[in-house]
């Protein structure tokens, strides 16, 4: 995950040459930062303008790195992140001081928590007046409060220290494990001039930012020994297999093993879901039979139910259920975080799977056929009731009928990316549109957070270029909607389409007081679709499966920013989706 490196400051303007031959070129801070990023390969930053960055961004956009501007810093801060997921540079979001920085901050500690490497940097106000509490304009201590959200927080006072601070940022983005980090950058460090052959010798082009980690000779013994005593092995893929971007020798470990798999939402598609081994379909089977189970960039958080209770075959709620587990992970502290880790293989999973492989050589024996053979079973009987679900075509559509849809879309366009937010409409879409490639599932991630939606489109499109198709929660759209204009404004190839089924979780609850609409609906009927039309973009209504078809269909074959009101049943949803269980139920109701 090499940092791509570009020539120096090409194409960045230089400061105004003075004509006189006796006084030296200078350069500010504006451009000192400019010189700094192109150094280090970033070709684009997310953000959003105001006091003290402005100028930032307008000279960003000059010197020929792309400079994309969004209504609201969240929406900027998601796209950053997730283009560090999938491009393994670090994302750049960059805002204007305190009410910017901390729309800013949900993201930050959003990459933070899922691991992935996002550089915020905000411009931030007078420092000798917000230390001493003077009321300067937004005036907060910024370095403070993103301190316990992110990998690192640096401030840059003096415009020379503009090259170590970002090289700093970068590497605690992108080494080990990769994470969010804060760049402070008062106003006064922008204006600063100094020569500028010394401003530039005090660059630094970051050498193998993140480097390969290899994991001891005894770990991967230690694995392997566990791996081959296994009568029921499975491996689970997390999005961290995903980021580490070694697709072929993970599948060439799936394949040359024969030990079926289950991929974590963000990790479809490393291998195809359609693949033999692929054992999603089977989840619940396999997680409380499994003996030994090998997680690969993956944590045993609450996804994976902590590794133990009822989940995992354990007789309470927090019982062990027997498994003895492999993980492999660049985080030396992640192992027994919640169960025993019997052999941890710490370092980068590129370096680890290929360890591994090495040690498998050939004649690895697969797993007894009566494991993979019951796994099979389930599939088999899974799979079959899910295509009599599918193939059923209510009126109005539910979330199985329209995403039936959507599923056959994805296959016949592998290559496009699928952002998805919502409860049932993650849920349904997660379970049902397979995925064919790696990294092309991007989602709410380890919090399940609402909002990432169309920041997401944004940073899917311009980093990879490719169709987007997003898969929205009515409640989800709304919390960044508002982009629909910033996707308008950049024409890129988004179609949303809005599961509609008038509300959170469904439409069909009441205030029992009669007074007001229930907390949890929206205006019934709504048409999301006319807010893409104030923009110039696509709206279309569709209210059943063809029309959902015709319309995602042509939005791909246009690549017109296109938005879908898809019309579901009020009642098709459950609280919460598959996690209704979390919720704290009332005692008395
Ligand atoms: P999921 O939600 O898909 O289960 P998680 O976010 O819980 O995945 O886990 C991802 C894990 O991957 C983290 O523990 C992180 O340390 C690890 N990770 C990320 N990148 C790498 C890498 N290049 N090599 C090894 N481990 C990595
Ligand atoms: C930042 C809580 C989880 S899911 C959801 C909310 C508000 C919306 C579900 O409704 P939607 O999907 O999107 O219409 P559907 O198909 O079930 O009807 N605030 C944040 N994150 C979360 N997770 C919430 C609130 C929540
Ligand atoms: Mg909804």
């Amino acid at each position: 995950m090499a940092i791509v490196t570009e020539p120096a400051a090409a194409g960045a303007p230089a400061t105004p040459a003075v004509s006189h031959a006796a006084q030296p070129e200078t350069i500010d801070g504006f451009h000192l930062v400019i010189e700094a990023l192109k150094m280090n390969g970033i070709d684009t930053v997310f953000g959003l303008p105001g006091i003290p960055i402005t100028d930032l961004t307008r000279m960003i956009q000059g010197a020929g790195v792309r400079m994309i501007a969004f209504r609201h810093e969240q929406s900027a801060g998601y796209a950053a992140s997730i283009a560090g997921f999938l491009t393994g540079k670090p994302g750049i979001c960059l805002t204007v001081s305190a009410p910017g920085f901390l729309n800013g901050l949900t993201a930050l500690a959003h990459a933070t928590t899922n691991c992935f490497p996002m550089i915020l940097i905000s411009g931030s106000s007078e420092r000798e007046i917000v230390d001493l509490q003077q009321g300067d304009y937004e005036e907060m201590d910024q370095l403070a409060i993103a301190k316990p959200l992110c990998k690192a927080a640096f401030r840059v006072l003096n415009a020379e220290d503009i090259g170590v601070g970002i090289a700093r940022a970068i590497r605690a983005a992108v080494s080990g494990r990769p994470g969010g980090v804060y760049l402070d950058f008062p106003a006064k460090l922008f204006a600063q001039s100094i020569d500028a052959a010394h401003g530039r010798s005090t660059l630094i082009k970051v050498v193998d930012a993140a480097p390969r980690q290899i994991p001891a000779g005894e770990a991967v013994k230690r694995a392997l020994e566990l791996l081959r005593g296994a009568k029921k092995p499975l491996i689970v893929l997390g999005k961290g297999a995903a980021y580490a971007q070694c697709d072929a020798d993970i599948r060439a470990l799936v394949e040359k093993t024969g030990i079926p798999y289950l991929s974590m939402s963000m990790a479809k598609g490393i291998l195809p879901d359609t693949h033999e081994l692929a054992a999603g379909a089977a989840r619940s089977f396999v997680l409380p039979e499994a003996d030994v189970v090998m997680l690969v960039g993956a944590r045993l958080n609450w996804l994976l139910s902590h590794g133990k209770g009822k989940t995992w075959g354990g007789a309470g709620h927090k019982s062990w259920g027997g498994q003895k587990f492999i993980q492999i992970d660049i985080s030396p502290q992640e192992a027994d975080s919640n169960v025993r880790i019997d052999a941890p293989v710490v370092g980068d999973i590129g370096s680890c799977v290929s360890a591994l492989l090495a040690g498998i050589g050939n004649g690895w024996a697969k797993p007894p056929a009566g494991w993979t053979d019951a796994i099979n079973e389930r599939k088999a009987k899974n799979v079959a009731k899910m295509a009599e679900t599918l193939a059923k075509d209510p009126s109005p559509m539910n979330f199985h009928s329209a995403l039936n849809v959507v599923r056959d879309i994805v296959k016949a366009n592998p290559d496009a990316m699928l952002v998805n937010e919502g409860a049932n409409a993650l849920d349904f879409t997660r379970s049902i549109v397979d995925m064919y490639k790696p990294r092309k599932r991007i989602d709410v991630g380890t919090w399940g957070i609402m909002g990432i939606g169309m920041g997401y489109c944004v940073a899917a499109a311009v980093t990879t270029k490719q169709q987007v198709i997003a898969v929205e929660g009515d409640s989800a759209f709304g919390f960044s909607g508002m982009e629909v204009e910033t996707i308008c404004r950049y024409d890129l190839p988004v179609c949303i389409v809005v599961m509609n089924n008038n509300g959170v979780y469904k439409g069909t609850d009441v205030d029992p007081t009669g007074r007001d609409p229930a907390p949890t609906v929206f205006v019934k009927g709504a048409r999301y679709d006319r807010i893409i039309e104030a923009f110039g973009g696509v709206g279309v209504n569709a209210a059943t499966p063809a029309e959902l078809r015709r319309a995602i269909e042509e939005a791909i074959r246009s690549r017109k920013p296109t938005l879908i009101n898809a019309v579901i049943d009020e009642t098709a949803g459950t609280e919460s989706g598959r996690i209704t269980s979390l919720n704290p139920s009332a005692k008395k109701k």
